[in-house]
């Protein structure tokens, strides 16, 4: 049996995840919709450490603001009560029917300032909510078809809404920062952003990237057919992985949004073994939230929306005891040493080589055997076979 989780866990849900109430494409609710304050209570008892939500999903768009008001110092004083932490903030660009056609990069202008005025709006809220996260997932921005988007004008009206919020949140002298996040498709036929890859290119353009980073999703990536381990790798390499939505996904196709190993156990394995233990030669760490981002399937009814949010935490922290048992054990410490795993962090050129040693170095070209190299053995597949065993045995 697996501990109970603490707030020490950093477990974090959206409120959209238990609270979906299994409305679909092709079926209405399958369970009621509680008022927010329920689920971040319950939340709190299971042992989660926090909560994020969209404006919307707390206050309803389009509330007055005296009752917005409202609604926001009970949900504060709700939370507070729990002991449950507002780690991250998000603004829903996607629901209503303004949205359509995106809400940053809309053809229509006033479409996009409004979009612009939700999310400045929002940023005010976020930073007196004590949130440090403030997550832009641009779900609407694409297109459906290629002749209808003028690729160069989005990315550029893209880049000057995130550096005008950025520029925003450092005037205000806001503790927080923006993590963008990649979907390829669903809604749109195609999304911007598309990948983490795509998104870390887009944040170097950026005026005001510094503060700019990333929350990649576990499905997100896997519906593009990519290695999400590999993706937050890179992430963490740029100093980008700001924050993180955990799930599962099985293969190419929508957006199933599963409990997190419910979809590749063995890729969330070595998700949870890069945050846990970091990079085996050391490097950038991951310290933020442990963010589920999942729906609980439309089967499920209240219980199993707790069962299912339980299982999440759950399946983290079995993986994470399997993952310290797997670095620890001198069998797997051997086969990385087999594996020349750790050789990697030696640099390829000497300290203060220049080109002109490595090209004076017959060692390295001249007298080199690229045959008897060509025989070195890797034992990759026994490595991988102690990962599983470790995983399942
Ligand atoms: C939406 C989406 C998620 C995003 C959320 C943040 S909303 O449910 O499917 O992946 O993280 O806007
Ligand atoms: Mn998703
Ligand atoms: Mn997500």
């Amino acid at each position: 049996m697996v501990r109970k989780p603490t707030p020490d866990d950093k477990f974090s849900f959206g409120l959209w995840t238990v609270g979906w109430p299994a409305n679909d494409q092709f079926g209405s609710a399958t369970r009621p919709a509680l008022d927010p304050r329920e689920y971040a209570t319950k939340l709190a008892e299971l042992g989660a450490w926090a909560v994020t939500f969209h404006d919307d999903d707390v206050v309803p768009f389009g509330t007055d603001d005296a009752t917005r008001a409202k609604i926001l110092t009970d949900f504060k004083k709700a939370t507070d009560e729990a002991g449950i932490v507002i780690e991250m903030v998000t603004t829903n660009l996607f629901s209503h029917p303004v949205f359509k056609d995106g809400g940053f990069t809309s053809n229509d202008r006033g479409v996009r300032r409004f979009a612009l005025r939700k999310v400045l709006r929002n940023v005010d809220l976020a930073a007196e909510l004590g949130a440090e996260t403030f997550v832009m997932w641009g779900g609407r921005e694409g297109s459906e078809y290629d002749g209808v988007k003028d690729t160069n004008a989005a990315l550029d009206r893209y880049a000057e809404a995130v550096d005008t919020v950025a520029a925003y949140i450092k005037e205000k002298g806001y503790g927080l920062r923006i993590a963008l996040e990649p979907k390829p498709n669903e809604p749109r036929g195609d999304i911007l952003l598309p990948t983490i890859g795509h998104a870390l290119g887009f944040i170097a353009k950026l005026e005001n990237g510094d503060i700019v980073g990333l929350n990649p999703e576990v499905g997100h990536e896997q519906m593009a057919g990519l290695n999400f381990t590999t993706g937050i790798g890179q992430a963490l390499w740029s100093g980008k992985l700001f924050h993180i939505d955990l799930n599962g996904q099985r293969s190419i196709k929508y957006d199933q949004d599963l409990v997190f190993g419910h979809g590749d156990l063995l890729s969330a394995f070595f998700t949870v073994d890069l945050i846990e233990n970091g990079f085996p030669g050391g490097g950038p760490r991951y310290e933020g939230a442990r963010h589920f981002d999942y729906k609980p399937s439309r089967t499920e009814g209240l219980e199993g929306v707790w069962e299912s949010a339980e299982a999440n935490m759950q399946t983290y922290l079995l993986l994470a005891e399997k993952a310290k048992a797997y670095r620890a054990d001198p069998e797997v410490q051997a086969a990385f040493e087999a594996a020349g795993v750790l050789e990697l962090s030696q640099p390829t050129l000497g300290e203060g080589e220049s080109v002109a040693d490595l090209l004076a170095d017959r060692s390295a070209f001249e007298d080199f055997d690229p045959d008897a190299a060509g025989e070195r053995e890797y034992h990759f597949v026994r490595l991988n076979q102690l990962a599983i065993n470790h995983l399942i045995g």
